[in-house]
């Protein structure tokens, strides 16, 4: 992991008179190697110490990690395009592995038509009634789990919850939900590069595609849940019957191994550090902040890319059109020119601006339903449990994308 100094790779013509550096130091980092995975935090501060923009020779791609410049790039959706993929891939050059989504990989206009829709699908007045139902599953998982003592905190709570809830809310058949989380494993992995986990995925994604594709057919859909109301859409004439089917893939993929993500990580982070299970303990009204702390603390969804669609400069380095620009979130949720203690989780801190649910026009279009399943949970562990114990060997999940667990074995103690 060696900081060079060699001249950008594109763009080098003679440049302009002043101020203007090609000189973006090159590292030769995989970030989507299972080393990096066991421990990001090392070379998440190397990429940000390095330079406000660095080029990783191992995919040909420039990155930013520090707050600022992830910040700048997800606010500038005209010169970092999402229409040629937020993966490694550049759908200019390479054609999408699945049909493109008409919302994560659109940019303004198309986007700003199908992010309407899901805005007001996934809208704070369709949470209303749903958070009683929520809270009221979160609370049965919690005393069931009390009653068995032992289990493992991610088969067991953090898949098992947002499986308990959201395919209802989705409006789903009970048949073939087994899919889902294995649907979107491969969706997260498929950001990546084309590495042994992205191959091994879309090697074994047929069934999992074949389900996903019939679910999101409007026959197969309560009327009543969000894939019913997306299908609702064409009725009114917001979007077509071709994009109906599209937008509720969308959810499909997205709405569920982020939620397990996220929990999973909360529940590890209250079971590391115990004095801010007591704190939400004696004020379970943190329940919503400490879930968004775990976001900004562990950052389920690690790294998106973008691509330039001009000549551009970030902090007065220049980078050419047609440039892949890797996004680190979780390394710009640690950054510490912008948080104090980056590396410490706080329920009590001020998590604004964390970029875990990403910025600007593509912010998670879900977000009230992910903070919905994590606030229910957070309050019910805050209300009914005294400890969390981890009770054997915590495995790390391997992913291109989504930070998490595979296994955290926990004791928990009633209140
Ligand atoms: C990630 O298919 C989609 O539209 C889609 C897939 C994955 C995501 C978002 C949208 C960011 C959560």
């Amino acid at each position: 992991m060696t900081a060079t100094n060699l001249p950008a790779s594109s763009g080098n013509g003679a440049g302009p008179a002043v101020s203007v550096s090609s000189d973006i130091p090159h590292l030769d980092v995989d970030p989507f190697s299972i080393e990096f995975f066991a421990d990001p935090y090392p070379t998440h501060e190397l990429l940000r110490e390095t330079g406000p923009v660095v080029y990783l020779d191992k995919w040909n791609v420039y990155a930013v990690a520090r707050h600022a410049e992830v910040h700048a790039v997800l606010n500038d959706p005209g010169t970092f395009c999402s229409s040629r993929g937020v993966g490694l891939s550049d759908f200019a050059k390479e054609k999408p592995w699945r049909p493109q989504s008409i919302i994560l990989e659109a940019d303004p206009p198309a986007h700003t038509r199908t992010r309407a829709v899901l805005n007001q699908v996934l809208s704070a007045s369709v949470m209303r009634p749903l958070r009683e139902r929520f809270a009221a599953a979160a609370d049965a998982k919690v005393d069931e789990l009390l009653a068995r003592k032992s289990f493992d905190a991610i088969a067991d709570l953090a898949e098992a919850f947002p499986m308990s809830v959201f395919p209802d809310a989705m409006g789903l058949k009970q048949e073939g939900r087994e899919n889902l989380l294995p649907y979107a494993g491969l969706v997260f992995n498929a950001f990546g590069p084309p590495n042994q986990l992205r191959q091994d995925a879309i090697d074994r994604s047929a069934p999992h595609q074949s389900y996903v594709a019939a679910q999101c057919q409007r026959e197969n859909l309560a009327p009543e849940g969000f894939g019913g109301c997306i299908h609702a859409r064409a009725d009114s004439g917001d979007i077509t019957e071709a994009e109906a089917p599209l937008l509720v893939r969308s959810l499909l993929s997205a709405g569920i191994d982020t939620t397990v993500n996220g929990i999973g990580a909360a529940v590890y982070c209250l079971a590391r550090f115990p004095a801010q299970l007591a704190r939400l303990r004696q004020d379970p009204t943190l329940s919503r902040n400490a879930f968004e702390e775990a976001i900004r603390f562990e950052s389920p969804v690690q790294t998106f890319f973008r691509t330039t669609t001009r000549d551009v400069e970030i902090s007065g380095h220049r980078i050419g059109e047609g440039e892949k620009v890797l996004m680190f979130l979780g390394a710009a949720n640690r950054d510490p020119r912008r948080w104090e203690n980056a590396d410490h989780y706080d329920i009590n801190r001020k998590t604004s601006g964390h970029v875990g649910y990403g910025s600007g026009i593509h912010m998670c279009v879900g977000q009230l339903v992910a903070r919905l399943e994590g606030e229910v949970m957070m309050a019910a562990l805050a209300r009914k449990v005294r400890t969390i114990e981890i009770t054997g060997p915590v495995k790390r999940r391997y992913n291109n994308t989504l930070r998490g667990l595979e296994s955290l074995p926990v004791t928990m103690v009633p209140a």
